[in-house]
């Protein structure tokens, strides 16, 4: 990626607390990693263990909702992760060394595939400061009909805001309603499977259900400053060696 479009893609991110890497993967690129999604959505990969996979609720034959920390279980996703037309973008906003700190599903099966409440990210982690980004890749077309995720744009400039019990299995916290949220603008992002979204930790962000009869699958790739630390070990869901992504 070129200095100009580095920077310029930092600057979106700024003012809107997410940017769109469109087209990030060619076709070539995306296939493999959609074919070995694939896997662990129909249920072949035997490396997932069963307390990292979620279903969606009430489906059946059970429908897989999401998968967490992958890149832990099997070191191709981990490979992802060190892609360098991500992890560019990423030392370009948060400095360098950048470390990865989690990788995730949301497979949002067609049909069935369920709502992602609103929520800002950093709630659920025992990080600070609030210097993380997630790339989340689209495996799919992402379309209205099919629950694109959609951002608040600026709402990152607002701090960590209240957040409760949803109620939701994946998605366990919720964003309070909140007027200054209200106040801004939300946007619903439709990419091109292949594209890449970044959004700040702090950016609201929610989707609607799967209506369509295609699923709507996106991984994501959650990565860290290096001011980033741990304020309580006990809220961690994995080992706290996090691994470095960047070059040296
Ligand atoms: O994929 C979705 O529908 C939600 C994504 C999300 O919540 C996230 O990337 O943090």
């Amino acid at each position: 990626m070129s200095p100009q479009t580095l920077s310029t893609a930092a600057a979106r991110f700024a003012e809107d607390g997410y940017v769109v890497l469109e087209d990030l993967f060619s076709e070539d690129e995306i296939r493999p990693i959609s074919d070995e999604v694939d896997r662990i959505v129909e249920g072949r990969a035997d490396y997932m263990p069963a307390h990292d996979v979620i279903h969606e609720p009430g489906s059946d034959p059970p429908r897989l909702r999401n998968a967490f920390r992958m890149h832990i279980y099997n070191p191709y996703f981990l490979e992802i992760a060190r892609e360098p037309k991500i992890v560019s973008v990423m030392e370009e906003i948060l400095g360098r060394p950048v470390r990865l700190y989690g990788s995730q599903l949301f497979a949002k099966p067609a049909m069935v595939g369920t709502a992602v409440p609103a929520h800002q990210d950093m709630p659920y982690w025992p990080f600070a400061p609030a210097e993380m980004i997630t790339a989340w890749i689209a495996l799919d077309d992402t379309t209205l009909e099919n629950g694109c995720v959609r951002f608040v744009a600026g709402s990152h400039r607002l701090g960590m805001l209240p957040h409760a019990p949803s109620g939701v299995e994946g998605n366990s916290l919720g964003l309070v309603d909140h007027p200054a949220v209200n106040a801004l603008p939300e946007r619903a992002v439709e990419v091109r499977r292949g594209s890449c979204v970044l959004h700040h930790c702090l950016t609201v962000h929610r989707s609607e259900p799967n209506r369509s009869a295609h699923p709507r699958r996106g991984l994501i790739y959650v990565y860290m400053s290096p001011r980033v630390e741990v304020t309580d070990p006990s809220r961690l869901k994995c080992p706290p060696d996090f691994p470095v992504v960047s070059r040296v």
